[in-house]
């Protein structure tokens, strides 16, 4: 079979529309022509390769879900959430430089900027012309971002911007930052910080062995003058940041799909060749084991993702939805590639196959956008009516 065929175990081609169909069909060709052939090496490297922002930009990924008026590809959920996982399948950290940029960076200024703001950054950001990054957890402040202390002061014609945040996923070459700070009065507000401004740094964090195909940050602010005119004015408070992140969560949801998909297939397709003992290992219960229960679970998370999806659509999915779905997607996927790696043995250890890139990258997803711990705090908050963060 040819490469990247995607398992179905349950037919739900039937429940995806001719576009939805088209935009995956595209994804998956523009990944294997652009993304495989160079991830390896760019991870081994770690080296962000640069090269697939164009591509990212040509197949709609930067923005799916944005209207065509502010140059988005004007795409329903679904075909958002089948971008993300098409571009998992070849690495996370690709699919993290997509996700900041539309979920992270577009979606805020689309859903709380100015009409200025959207003409003046949307279509640049959606093209790649422009790369955004998103700035909410500081040193001292991941799991609860409340409690950040960077801020900024009114001077009457701008803003004063003082603080730091850490792990910016593409902070290293973003032209712009969608920073989170609070005012004199401790109110949460987003500002669109230009990498030009005096006083804003943006040095990278070295010696990541997870996401080292993608660029890791620090973004610094001394004194900053921001312009009273980058300040979202859409909506202020935690809740603000927290709505791009149900987005962005979302995305990972299927995104993970992608890369439990490609350790599942080069499982299986290496389980079929390999002989131990005269026949091959796919003829052993244990593997057989190890197979099945992939595939099961990769079946469960697609329903989840595809309902989710749906309901989005509709305007109805909620925090703690998107929360449950990204929280078992993430650890569907990384188990999947633990498993796998097995099933490869020593071979799994190297750049050869995929699976330990994945494994690795899947590190970091269990952790950002909410840690795996946070999610199942946020659906024990909705069902039982108690905070236990
Ligand atoms: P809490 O009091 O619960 O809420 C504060 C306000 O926010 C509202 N809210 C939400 N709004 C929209 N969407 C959500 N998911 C929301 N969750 C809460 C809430 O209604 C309230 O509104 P209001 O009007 O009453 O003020 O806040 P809390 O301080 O108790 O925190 C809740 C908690 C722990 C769930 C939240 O802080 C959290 O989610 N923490 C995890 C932090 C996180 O996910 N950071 C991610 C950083 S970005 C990132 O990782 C990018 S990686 C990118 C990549 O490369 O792909
Ligand atoms: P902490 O919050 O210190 O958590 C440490 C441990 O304590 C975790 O296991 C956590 O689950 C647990 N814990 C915390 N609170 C509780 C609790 N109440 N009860 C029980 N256990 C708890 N952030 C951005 O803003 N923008 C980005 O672009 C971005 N990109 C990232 C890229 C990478 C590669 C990585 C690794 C992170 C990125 N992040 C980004 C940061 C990410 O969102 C945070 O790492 C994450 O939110 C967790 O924060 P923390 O690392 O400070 O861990």
């Amino acid at each position: 079979p040819d490469l990247f065929t995607a398992p179905d175990y349950y037919n739900l081609d039937d429940l995806l529309s001719e576009e939805h169909k088209m935009v995956r069909e595209a994804t998956r060709a523009w990944v294997k022509k652009d993304v495989s052939p160079i991830i390896e090496d760019a991870a081994q490297k770690a080296e962000f390769p640069k090269s697939v922002l164009k591509g990212l930009a040509e197949i709609g990924a930067f923005g799916p879900y944005i209207p065509e008026t502010y140059g988005g590809s004007g795409l329903d959920q679904i075909s958002y959430g089948l971008i993300m996982q098409e571009i998992e399948r070849g690495d996370s950290g690709i699919r993290s430089t997509a996700s900041v940029q539309s979920s992270l960076v577009m979606y805020p200024i689309f859903t709380y900027g100015s009409e200025e703001q959207k003409k003046k950054f949307l279509p640049k950001l959606a093209k790649g012309e422009f790369i955004g990054c998103f700035g909410l957890t500081e040193p001292d402040f991941g799991s609860n971002p409340s409690g950040m202390v960077t801020n900024f002061k009114d001077k009457g014609d701008h803003y004063l911007l003082n603080g730091a945040k850490l792990w910016i996923s593409n902070s290293p070459f973003a032209d712009i930052a969608i920073v989170w700070a609070k005012n004199e009065e401790g109110r949460i507000h987003g500002l669109i910080v230009e990498r030009e401004m005096e006083g804003f740094a943006t040095p990278e964090t070295h010696s990541k062995w997870s996401l080292r195909a993608s660029a890791t940050g620090e973004l610094t602010f001394n004194d900053v003058k921001v312009p009273k005119e980058n300040l979202l004015p859409g909506k202020s408070g935690l809740g603000a940041p927290l709505g791009c992140l149900d987005s962005a969560r979302y995305g990972i949801a299927w995104g993970a799909i992608g890369a439990a998909m490609d350790c599942y297939d080069t499982a299986l397709r290496y389980a079929k060749e390999r002989i131990q003992f005269g026949k091959p290992i796919a003829t052993k219960q244990l593997q057989q084991k190890k197979l099945a229960e992939m595939i099961t679970e990769i079946t469960k998370a697609q329903l989840l993702a595809w309902r989710l999806g749906t309901l989005k659509n509709e305007g109805k999915a909620t925090s703690a939805q998107i929360s449950m779905a990204k929280r078992n997607n993430v650890e569907m996927a990384l188990k999947i590639a633990r498993d796998a790696r097995q099933v490869l043995g020593a071979m799994g250890i190297t750049g050869e196959y995929s699976i330990m890139r994945h494994m690795m990258n899947l590190e970091s997803v269990i952790t950002y956008e909410g840690t795996h711990d946070i999610h199942l705090l946020i659906t024990g908050l909705d069902i039982t009516g108690h905070s236990a963060f």
